[in-house]
């Protein structure tokens, strides 16, 4: 590869008759370092000059062209986006069919797919090529004499539209191949797709403007592409992943080659891509790319295998249009559609009032699915949904099932609008929508039994005082018979009372007893947490534990005191006050620490240098020296973030027993994996 220089000066140019080579050369040279930059960011992902930079090299460029335009070629990396607008796309044919997948669902089906090329080649053990299949649009780019000359959508597998000119903006895809002894003709196939970050920015933008937004990333990268004026096509985050070629021909003879050739030669390939052995390899690796799935910044929808011998694969052959050597494995759908039966609202802690889809159960992201949040009146508004309809679900991960959007072509005749009750469901007492607030409240206060339940609920949970044994239903038991009406009543609860609820017994009631009893033992930022200050989530709440160190010194802080602490604007700052200057807060906080909450006063080093300042941990698996919730805290004490899903800005995953898929995901991803005495180590270190 050549060297490239971060930057690099313009060459002086002389006045007279050397002007014009000198400016040919200064040409040729940005296109060379243009087209290396751009293979290192989105071949080899490995930048070496800013985004800014890039710029100010490719303006460079524009300005010598519009200066020399004799010298514009049609590669060169300022001729992306095409001069005339087109007035529709030609057919072109394929001249070798685009081929569709099988398709599998089922581990057995993977098996069976195994067997029966072991049978047909009479081979033990076969070698594969896994890559994740993303859910994007297919395209074939061919290259003639190293130059990108056509760009075809797969239509029907036989004949595509022409979208060269949209292609050609989109900058993974290369102009030019890299690289000496190219075939003549290359015709590489692949997927076009919108990334999500790009997808959501993109829609935001368009929804500002006040145009139809897409519903999906792939309908965004379609649509994109579909673009009559390419300059449109340009300013879409488009990416491109090539999967294969048409004709091997001075190709490797292998699949998993292939790929590395096209890379060389600057066409982007999944990094998720490897070669395994047998079907445990596959089905390894299918879990693995699903344990992925989440972090990832693209759609997949599922991986494909391929038998990686190109010999073994032409002795397949294909069948109706399918390769006999390829299976695409599909992942359960994170998307489905059903009925939206009814909705209801939830009130929260602080009265907030959540409308919450009720669905005829769907299967979607790998489990049934019987409510999903509507977020508010808004969204439900903006996403044209009402009882009756039929209604798009998604289910990312472990993220809450949503209601994406309804399906108007399907709505039943008679559904109304549903419009926000003026009355809490719970209590009675009246709701108000707040000016400017996209959110309607129950006014009950602690008067309404909900919000008193979310509290409690809240002050209970794992990253509160993490009271163990203490869930909804007991909760709910427990307000109902007027047992309980703020936090500190909890401590005051005895072994008689407890055993004598619904589904209690003694046992269960020591245990609790015995949860309340360590949950006493916290830190500050868990404890401000667990009081559930509006606004305040964990980060602040340690955050605010950090700068003042004492409840005392919390409490007594002004605004300006607390607008100087980071992330803390005059909204929450508000709020802060508000909470320590209504009497009956400050009440429940002298009851909880009469009743022995007590937390170690935090020390206030000069905050923004923390030992644990700018590294990022990840936690999973049960540990037994202490809550994974106390670990957090203590790590974002010293400074760390502590984050759910690993990514490749994680700096260790620390790892207790039976850690699950993100031990996988970490190892997949080169992350460092500590265990419990590491963490342990970690934390007494500092
Ligand atoms: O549609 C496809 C998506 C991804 C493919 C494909 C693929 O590999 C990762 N591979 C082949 C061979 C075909 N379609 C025909």
């Amino acid at each position: 590869m050549n060297t490239i220089a971060a930057t690099d000066s313009a060459i002086p140019v002389d006045s007279g008759v050397n002007e014009s080579s000198q400016a040919a050369e200064r040409i040729a040279h940005l296109r060379r370092e243009l087209d290396e930059h751009n293979y290192r960011y989105y071949v080899l992902d490995d930048p070496v000059i800013s985004d800014a930079e890039y710029d100010r090299l490719l303006k460079e460029l524009h300005e010598l062209e519009g200066q020399h335009p004799d010298l514009i070629t049609a590669d060169s990396p300022t001729q992306r986006v095409g001069a005339a607008p087109a007035e529709g796309f030609e057919t072109v044919e394929h001249r070798i069919p685009m081929l569709s997948l099988a398709n599998a669902f089922e581990a057995d089906e993977v098996r069976e797919f195994d067997r029966r090329i072991r049978d047909q080649l009479d081979l033990e053990i076969i070698e594969y090529c896994v890559e994740p299949k993303l859910d994007g649009v297919a395209i074939a780019l061919r290259y003639e004499q190293a130059e990108l000359v056509l760009a075809a959508t797969r239509g029907d597998g036989r004949r595509g539209e022409n979208v060269t000119s949209n292609v050609r903006t989109i900058r993974s895809i290369p102009l030019r191949l890299r690289g000496e002894n190219l075939p003549d003709t290359l015709e590489v196939r692949g997927e076009i797709f919108m990334t999500r970050s790009g997808f959501k920015q993109l829609n935001e933008g368009l929804a500002d403007e006040g145009l139809k937004t897409f519903v999906n990333p792939r309908n965004a990268a379609s649509g994109s592409l579909r673009q009559l004026d390419s300059a449109i096509t340009a300013g879409r985050p488009l990416h491109f992943f090539c999967y294969g070629a048409a004709t091997t021909d001075g190709l490797p003879d292998r699949h998993s080659d292939i790929l590395e050739s096209l890379k060389a030669m600057g066409l982007p390939v999944s990094p998720e891509t490897a070669t395994v052995r047998g079907v445990d390899g596959l089905l390894e690796q299918y879990q693995r790319i699903l344990d992925q799935r989440d972090g990832l910044d693209y759609d997949i929808d599922g991986v494909v295998y391929k038998v990686d011998d190109l010999d073994q694969q032409l002795e397949m052959g294909t069948v109706s249009r399918a390769p006999r050597w390829a299976l695409a494995h599909k992942f359960p759908a994170q998307e489905e559609v059903t009925r939206l039966l009814d909705i209801e609202v939830q009130v929260g802690r602080t009265g907030a009032l959540t409308p919450v889809a009720r669905l005829e159960p769907v299967f979607v992201g790998g489990v049934t699915v019987t409510n999903a949040t509507l977020h508010n009146l808004d969204e439900i508004r903006r996403k044209d949904v009402r009882p009756g309809d039929y209604v798009v679900v998604r289910r990312a991960g472990d993220v809450i099932p949503e209601v994406v959007r309804s399906i108007p072509e399907r709505r039943p005749d008679g559904t109304v609008e549903w419009i926000m009750p003026d009355q809490c469901p719970d209590c009675g007492s009246s709701v108000e929508q707040v000016e400017g607030e996209a959110v309607s409240r129950c006014t009950g206060g602690l008067v309404c039994p909900a919000q008193r339940r979310r509290a409690l609920e809240h002050f209970a949970s794992r990253q509160a005082m993490d009271i163990d044994g203490l869930g909804s239903k007991l909760i709910a038991q427990l307000v109902d018979q007027d047992l309980v009406h703020s936090p500190a009543d909890l401590y005051r609860l005895d072994r008689d009372t407890l055993a004598g609820l619904e589904r209690m017994a003694e046992k269960s009631a020591d245990n609790l007893l015995e949860s309340l009893e360590n949950s006493k033992s916290v830190t500050l930022g868990q404890l401000l947490f667990a009081l559930g200050i509006r606004e305040v989530g964990q980060v602040t709440a340690n955050q605010l534990a950090r700068h003042f160190g004492t409840l005392d010194n919390l409490a007594e802080a002004d605004l300006d005191a607390l607008e100087a602490v980071p992330d803390v604007g005059p909204v929450m700052a508000a709020h802060v006050r508000a909470f320590f200057d209504e009497p009956h807060n400050r009440e429940v906080i002298e009851q909880l620490l009469a009743a022995g909450i007590h937390y170690q006063p935090e020390e206030m080093p000069s905050s923004d240098k923390l030992p644990l300042t700018g590294n990022t941990y990840v936690l999973t698996g049960a540990l037994e020296s202490m809550t994974r919730s106390r670990a957090k805290a203590e790590l974002e004490a010293l400074g760390a973030k502590v984050t759910s899903s690993v990514s490749k800005n994680t700096t260790a995953l620390i790892a207790g027993s039976d850690p699950g898929s993100k031990l996988a995901k970490a190892e997949g991803l080169g992350i460092e994996i500590l265990d419990e005495n590491a963490l342990k180590a970690l934390l007494e270190s500092r």
